[in-house]
């Protein structure tokens, strides 16, 4: 679902946070859930969005999640975001027309659809650290925003119940996909089950660790983690399984050339690698054994997310043209195949890298 907003809604919205400052705002970013504009004012730059409320119903217990997460990193002088109140003193702007509205201050630097191994064992050692300076958070203070984000049988239930309601009559035009789904839903309460009984431990974690939510600086070092919306309790294999999907495979999410779309294990290995750095030596036996089969997961879980809004009529993510939710699909499925039949190839490289980083 795409939501226009009008050039004097937009300054309404920046104003409230910066007054008579404000220069431009213009669209930027590739989120695919809020709406994102970067503000000009003399001397400095913002993001200003305006979040999604029929996907974060709460938008106040997310800037609340938000501010607790940023204090702790800035804390440990780990670089984060830094968000800006409006005249009142609050952290979102309430548009009266159902936006809720907030900013922040530009972190210098890009992020990228797809990376160098270079670049990505970067990436890796930022989201690396950004879990580790969380280890000591207390998940108890964090609102659970978006109740089963990662439940991945929650999500396969939520497909089988999109297939049997059928509201736009598209379930005959994905069965292939659909097969998938069913093929390996034997799999799909592995990492609940597995936090349910404690043989994975429950931490902080960000939930969306896609690639282009990390800013990568001029210099090519990593800067600061993006997008903390999702962050809640959960297993850092959500985090480590995301990221791979999204930044090691060959293709970038959203690409249609299906027939070259692998993981490079190349790529893998440079995550991991920079990812086990910066997580450091207290991972688990448990979390460690199974960081192949996170990036299976969660490129099936995705799959599986953008064809339940292609069955339902794309009301969740946005979407340029007609199938692109089916396409993107495909791809997360197509990857999370190839993946499932090279884990005994990536346990080799995960326990590799695990020897030299503890050697
Ligand atoms: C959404 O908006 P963006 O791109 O940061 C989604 C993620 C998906 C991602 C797939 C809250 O994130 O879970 O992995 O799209 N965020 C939410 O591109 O659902
Ligand atoms: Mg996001």
């Amino acid at each position: 679902m795409s939501i226009i907003h009008t050039e004097k809604a937009l300054r309404r919205a920046a104003c409230a946070f910066l007054g008579d400052r404000v220069e431009s705002v213009l669209p930027c970013g590739s989120g695919l859930i809020n709406s994102t504009y970067e503000v000009s004012s003399a001397n400095e730059k913002y993001i200003l969005q305006c979040i999604n409320t029929s996907i974060f119903r709460a938008p106040d217990l997310v800037m609340e999640n938000i501010s607790g997460v940023t204090g702790h990193l800035r804390s440990k002088g780990v670089a984060t975001l830094c968000y800006m109140r409006t005249s009142e003193g609050g952290l979102l702007f309430y548009d009266g027309e159902g936006g809720a509205w907030r900013m922040n201050v530009m972190v210098p630097g890009r992020t990228f659809e797809a990376l160098t191994p270079e670049l990505f064992r970067e990436c890796a050692l930022t989201f690396g650290r950004f879990q580790s300076a969380l280890s000591d958070f207390d998940a108890s203070l964090l609102h659970e925003t978006i109740p089963g984000f990662h439940d991945t049988a929650a999500r396969y239930a939520s497909l089988c119940r999109a297939c049997a309601r059928d509201p736009e009559g598209r379930v005959s035009t994905c069965g292939r996909q659909i097969d998938f789904a069913h093929l390996h839903s034997d799999k799909a309460s592995l990492f609940t089950d597995m936090l349910r009984d404690k043989t994975l431990p429950l931490r902080v974690v960000h939930n969306d660790t896609k690639l282009n939510n990390c800013v990568i600086d001029d210099a090519g070092k990593g800067v600061c983690v993006i997008d903390l919306d999702t962050v809640m309790p959960g297993t850092l294999l959500y985090d480590f399984g995301d990221a791979v999907r999204s930044g090691a495979s060959t293709r970038p999410e959203g690409s249609l050339d299906f027939d070259n779309t692998h993981i490079s294990l190349e790529l893998y290995e440079a995550f991991t690698s920079g990812f086990l750095e910066g997580v450091g030596l207290n991972i688990t036996q448990a979390e460690l054994e199974n960081l192949p089969m996170s990036a299976f997961m969660l490129a099936y879980e995705l799959g599986m997310r953008f064809l339940t809004d292609y069955i339902e009529g794309d009301v969740y993510f946005r979407t340029s043209y007609p199938t692109q939710n089916l396409d993107r699909a495909q791809g997360q499925f197509v990857l999370a195949q190839d993946i499932l039949s090279k884990t005994d190839t990536l346990s080799l490289i995960t326990g590799k890298i695990y020897s030299s980083l503890k050697a």
